[in-house]
């Protein structure tokens, strides 16, 4: 009596079950393992485009500054918002903010993650002219590299790196001349690196190396050793495409040279002197960046979650590799 069969079996399946919860619990639970997650870094992108475009000066600019740092706050006490003011191509004054979050941040020894995050305001390389003074929402250009980064920082917070590292997500890299300004424009793009790396956040601040990711997240995407990275900084080259192909992602990091491009690496390696290298989907051969750039069609569809992987699973491998 008391107990009837059917409850009996019903208690025998409940304990198991239990013991699978507490598991799944105990090695991370709701934070996740400290492996990259390719659907994570894929929410941290759809995130950011569903602010709308990040155009310098919108409400929705300031609205996802400030989710950055509530999201990295989640994974390391040192966040810091550089704010600043630059000058565009046209003269007009533009504020911008570079976000820091620092892992281990009294370490001597230092590695710089760079993405920028701000989104461009024209999208004036769209098939269609009438679009060519429309925002650019930036799935790939812009949020991708964050994205990745958000998950990297993640990572880190789970998993402690043997050097320090600082994530530098970047402000004012879109602003660029409009292909159709007649003026003189020298140094337009990448405003925020160019301040940053006269004025970094801590006085003196120096990094063994610097990695920037711009645009990681299309379908398709081929990353070049990017020539101006090639020049600056070969062996960082190397030692990145290395473990890459050490992971089996050459498909991605391709064994052949790019010509040189301007990029936020550019003036972190000229002005900081930071050895710093562009992960850039840049093909030659398809005629160069990817087929959404500074066009209406930069959207989220575009974004495949395995090179987003790809990227985030290098930079992690390059990452716990420096002692
Ligand atoms: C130039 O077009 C010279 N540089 C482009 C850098 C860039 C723009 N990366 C993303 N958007
Ligand atoms: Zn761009």
């Amino acid at each position: 009596m008391g107990y009837n069969r059917t409850n009996m079996l019903k208690r025998a399946s409940l304990i198991p079950a239990l013991v699978l919860l507490v598991a799944a619990f105990s090695c991370g639970g709701e934070k996740g393992t400290a492996e990259f997650d390719a659907a994570s870094a894929y929410g941290f992108v759809k995130m950011q485009v569903e602010f709308g475009p990040r155009v310098p000066g919108t409400p929705a600019h300031a609205a996802c500054a400030e989710w950055f740092v509530k999201t990295l706050r989640q994974w390391t006490p040192d966040v810091l918002v550089q704010d600043f003011r630059a000058k565009a191509f046209d003269g007009r004054p533009l504020d911008g903010k570079n976000i820091i979050a620092s892992f281990n941040k009294d370490a001597k020894d230092r590695i710089l993650l760079c993405a920028h995050w701000d989104s461009r305001p024209f999208a004036d390389h769209d098939p269609d002219p009438a679009n060519h003074f429309k925002p650019v929402l930036g799935a790939n250009d812009g949020a991708s590299g964050a994205g990745v980064l958000l998950e990297v920082a993640r990572c880190l917070s789970l998993r402690k790196p043997a050097v320090g590292v600082d994530i530098l997500l970047l402000d004012l890299e879109d602003f660029g001349e409009h292909r159709n300004w007649r003026g003189s424009a020298a140094d337009s793009w990448a405003l925020g690196s160019q301040h940053w790396a006269r004025n970094p956040h801590r006085p003196g601040y120096t990094a063994r190396f610097g990695i920037l990711l711009d645009m990681v997240g299309a379908f398709g995407a081929v990353f070049p050793m990017e020539g101006t990275s090639m020049h600056f900084a070969p062996a960082v080259v190397k030692k990145v495409w290395a473990a890459a192909r050490g992971l089996g992602l050459s498909k991605y990091f391709v064994d052949k040279e790019s010509d040189p491009l301007i990029d936020d690496h550019l003036y972190i390696n000229q002005l900081a002197r930071i050895p710093t290298v562009d992960i850039i989907d840049y093909d030659g051969v398809r005629g160069g960046f990817p087929e959404s750039w500074h066009t209406v069609g930069d959207t989220l569809d575009k974004i495949d979650r395995d090179a987003l992987a790809a990227v985030g699973r290098t930079v992690l491998a390059v990452v716990y590799q420096e002692k």
